[in-house]
């Protein structure tokens, strides 16, 4: 029983003794939460958070998730580059971190690492609740921010993705490539671009009219097609107005 409960409860401290850490005003508001060396001054023994660290790469689109949801947060980490084009990623010691190989990972202070981006997002958007990117405590908005953070990750992101991964000469080397594959994501992802411009006819941001991690998806998604040709233009009226607004938000530049 004790070797089940010690982990839980010292989970549950952590997040606790983090809540408070972090329940400054979020960054785009007030101050910044830099993760460093801590102390907390009645318990100088407990540390947190003294050694986490994000490993990335500044121009994949899943770092840029990321880094775009901690800057909405108002949250800063430590980053360790990642060298893709030399393929760091796929050797040792990376794979120790993430056996797939793919970043961003989290490593946490105790050594644990959080791979996927979304994971990353939700553990800060628990440690941290404002501004609420991914749904409160309401259901009903948190599984409408799912749904659409889910159909911009399927149906927007991840094609655009596909077309890269398997047509642009910068993953010739590194991976086996089928361009068929690749320009049929392109012909999906671009009438996906032209549903979403239709569902944002109504609305102003992705899920709603409430900025939410489903914007984050589609703008890192459809900022990253650029590479591989992707236009937003007039033709798609309310995405380009949704894209030059999120485009304005201070974390855009993350
Ligand atoms: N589902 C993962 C995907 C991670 C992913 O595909 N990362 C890309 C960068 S955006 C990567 O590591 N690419 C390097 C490679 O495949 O060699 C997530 O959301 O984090």
């Amino acid at each position: 029983m004790r070797l089940h409960c010690a982990p839980v409860l010292l989970q549950a401290l952590s997040l606790e003794l983090a809540r408070q850490v972090v329940r400054a005003p979020p960054g785009l508001h007030g101050e910044s939460v830099l993760f460093q060396p801590l102390t907390i001054s009645s318990r100088p023994s407990r540390r947190l958070f003294h050694a986490m660290k994000l490993h990335e790469a500044a121009t994949a689109p899943n770092c840029r998730r990321v880094r775009i949801f901690l800057a909405e947060k108002g949250i800063e980490v430590p980053i360790v580059p990642v060298d893709l084009g030399n393929a760091e990623n796929r050797q040792e010691p990376f794979r120790q971190k993430n056996p797939l190989g793919r970043v961003p990972v989290l490593e946490l202070d105790d050594g644990t690492f959080i791979a996927e981006s979304v994971a990353i997002c939700r553990y800060f958007e628990q440690l941290q609740p404002e501004p609420v990117l991914m749904g409160g405590s309401d259901p009903e908005e948190a599984a409408r921010i799912e749904m659409w953070q889910r159909r911009m990750e399927m149906e927007i992101a991840l094609p655009i993705m596909q077309v890269f991964r398997n047509t642009h000469p910068y993953f010739a080397k590194l991976i086996e490539q089928y361009p068929d594959y690749g320009e049929g994501q392109r012909s999906h992802a671009t009438k996906r671009l032209e549903w979403l411009d239709r569902e944002l006819a109504d609305r102003e941001f992705v899920a709603g009219d409430e900025y939410s991690i489903a914007d984050i998806t589609a703008q890192i998604g459809i900022d990253f097609g650029r590479v591989t040709r992707f236009k937003v233009t007039e033709e798609t009226p309310n995405l380009l107005r949704w894209r030059q607004a999120v485009s304005a938000r201070p974390s855009a530049k993350a």
